[in-house]
């Protein structure tokens, strides 16, 4: 199930879906792990899509879709074929916190992403005030929303890169045994 073509009979391939509200930091987070480096964003209006090698057996195809309130409406598009859902938090946003998790909410009721695996990626650790994983996962209620599939809040920050590769890491375990 989780694994969905072979482009040759080593690496596998995985649909991974990159959500969150905008301004979260989805777009600084592909490309620091894509590249290596600090980009400079702006919204985006539509999709970014890039190819991740994490490990010479998995080869990931992440889909960064915008997250402004008229791209949230679209988000459901994007589901067909997702393997494994990466949903980002600014852990510093505080006051979008409830629409954050209604967002996450919602989008999890989508029939074609019922029981896939979920990454969720509390962000912005490096500044100060930052909201921990254990506290999202209390916020969230995700040991009730989540109840259905494997799931893991991962701390990150998209600026120094800490925390990425562990999240995409844990992410693929789950996509190779769903
Ligand atoms: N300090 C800090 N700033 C971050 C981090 N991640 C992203 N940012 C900043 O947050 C802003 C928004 O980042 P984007 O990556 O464009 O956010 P997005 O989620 O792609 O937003 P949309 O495309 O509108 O959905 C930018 O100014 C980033 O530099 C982080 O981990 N730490
Ligand atoms: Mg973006």
């Amino acid at each position: 199930m989780g694994l969905l073509s072979s482009k040759n009979s080593k690496a596998k391939e995985a649909q991974i879906l990159l959500l969150g509200l905008d301004s979260a930091g989805k777009s600084t987070l592909l490309y620091k792990l894509k590249l290596d480096k600090d980009t400079t964003t702006t919204p985006t209006i539509g999709f970014n899509v890039e190819m991740i090698e994490l490990e010479k057996s998995l080869l990931l195809t992440v889909w960064d879709v915008g997250g402004q309130e008229k791209m949230r409406t679209v988000w459901g598009c994007y589901c067909e074929n997702t393997d494994g859902l990466l949903y980002v938090v600014d852990s510093t946003d505080k006051q979008r916190l409830e629409k954050s998790r209604r967002a996450f909410e919602h989008i999890l009721k989508n029939e074609h992403i019922k029981n896939i695996p979920v990454v969720l990626l509390a962000n912005k650790q490096d500044k100060p005030g930052a909201l921990t994983a254990e506290d999202i996962t209390r916020l969230f209620k995700l040991n009730k929303l989540c109840s259905d599939r494997n799931w893991y809040v991962q701390p990150c920050s998209a600026i120094t890169g800490k925390g990425l590769t562990e999240g995409l890491r844990k992410l693929s375990e789950f996509v190779k045994i769903t």
